[in-house]
């Protein structure tokens, strides 16, 4: 039987029921960390994971192989879909960082660091109602496993990408500064499951990995360019992954802001992803 509505129902009523989406950290208990989640769905069996084996590494996951780090056994790809789903930012967080200029907006760092705990919440929980249901899911954030790698076509990786999972499913196409532009605009976080279940699978047409992006499409925007405050973006080579990397170590250094408790915070500077055009919407 087809499951797409109630899975969908299901994703929902947990993001409202969410205990740590809010800013309590800030002061502002009542102010949400992020909106309602974009959901896209992708066939196991889309050869398109088979691709980014080839293209990422061989160490690359495939979905029936993160199934299996869960159950020791995973079934055919053609019982599997992954679900993508893509957490915007609000609209208050995306506009303190558009004032960003060296360091991200208090609301960034917190979205950001608070992050793990509040995908250990949505993922726990959504993978034990799908196990009341009698589904078998696996949550890509749950999996210890999980670490970088080298890719050696393109440096920094990791065993499995949630934005290539994302254009899998549907949800949208990569941008000059190697962030992912969704109908909500590139302003989002992801994370996605492996579930044994039938679902609709979001159709994705024919569309290339930077399709959405402006500069791709017209050679007219590069917002995301000037943004960047260590030139890791550029109209000739995109995004250097090493220099943005190591703008971490260096804006934490620097800029810390002393009211935030630096705690086990993971940081990220984030300002290519305010104050451009495709923010909030697929340019
Ligand atoms: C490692 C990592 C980083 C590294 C490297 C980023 C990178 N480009 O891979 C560093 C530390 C630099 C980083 C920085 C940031 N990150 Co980060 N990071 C990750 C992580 C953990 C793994 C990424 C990964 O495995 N990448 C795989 C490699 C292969 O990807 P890639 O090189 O970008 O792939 C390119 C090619 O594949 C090409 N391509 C695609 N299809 C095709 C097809 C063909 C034929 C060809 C030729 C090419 C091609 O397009 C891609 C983009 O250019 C993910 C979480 C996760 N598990 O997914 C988060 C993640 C990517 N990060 C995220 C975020 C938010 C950030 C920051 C904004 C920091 C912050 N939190 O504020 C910055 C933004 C940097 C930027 N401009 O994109 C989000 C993405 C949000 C978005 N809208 O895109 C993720 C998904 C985390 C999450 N849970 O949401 N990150
Ligand atoms: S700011 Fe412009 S060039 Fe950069 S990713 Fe967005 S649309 Fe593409
Ligand atoms: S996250 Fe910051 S350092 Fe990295 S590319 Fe974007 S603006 Fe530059």
């Amino acid at each position: 039987m087809n499951k797409t509505g109630e899975i969908k129902r299901l994703i929902f009523d947990i993001y409202q029921g969410l205990e740590l989406n809010n800013f309590a950290t800030l002061g502002k208990a009542d102010a949400k960390m992020y909106d309602e989640p974009l959901i896209g769905i992708a066939a196991a069996s889309d050869s398109y994971f088979e691709f980014l084996k080839e293209h990422i590494g061989s160490f690359y996951w495939s979905p029936a192989e993160a199934f299996a780090l869960k159950y020791g056994d995973a079934p055919g790809s053609d019982k599997l879909c992954v679900i993508c789903m893509a957490f915007p930012q609000t609209e208050e967080t995306k506009n303190m960082q558009n004032s960003a200029r060296l360091f991200p907006s208090d609301n960034w760092v917190v979205s950001r660091g608070e992050w793990e705990p509040m995908m250990r919440e949505f993922s726990g929980k959504l993978e034990s109602r799908l196990e009341a249901m009698g589904i078998r899911s696996a949550s890509i954030d749950l999996r210890p496993e999980f670490h970088r790698e080298d890719s050696e076509n393109l440096g920094i990786a990791s065993l499995w990408s949630h934005r290539h999972t994302a254009f899998a499913a549907g949800l949208g196409t990569f941008g000059l500064s190697d962030g992912f532009i969704t109908e909500k605009g590139i302003a989002v976080r992801f994370t996605s499951i492996i579930v044994e279940a039938d679902m609709d699978i979001t159709d994705r047409g024919d569309r290339g990995p930077y399709d959405w992006c402006l500069y791709y499409n017209s050679g007219k925007c590069g917002a995301c360019v000037a943004r960047c405050p260590v030139d890791a973006i550029s109209r000739e080579h995109g995004h250097d992954k090493q220099i943005c990397l190591d703008y971490e170590d260096e804006a934490i250094a620097k800029y810390w802001p002393p009211h935030i408790e630096r705690g086990d915070y993971i940081f990220g500077c984030g300002l290519c992803q305010a104050k451009v055009p495709c923010r909030d919407k697929r340019p």
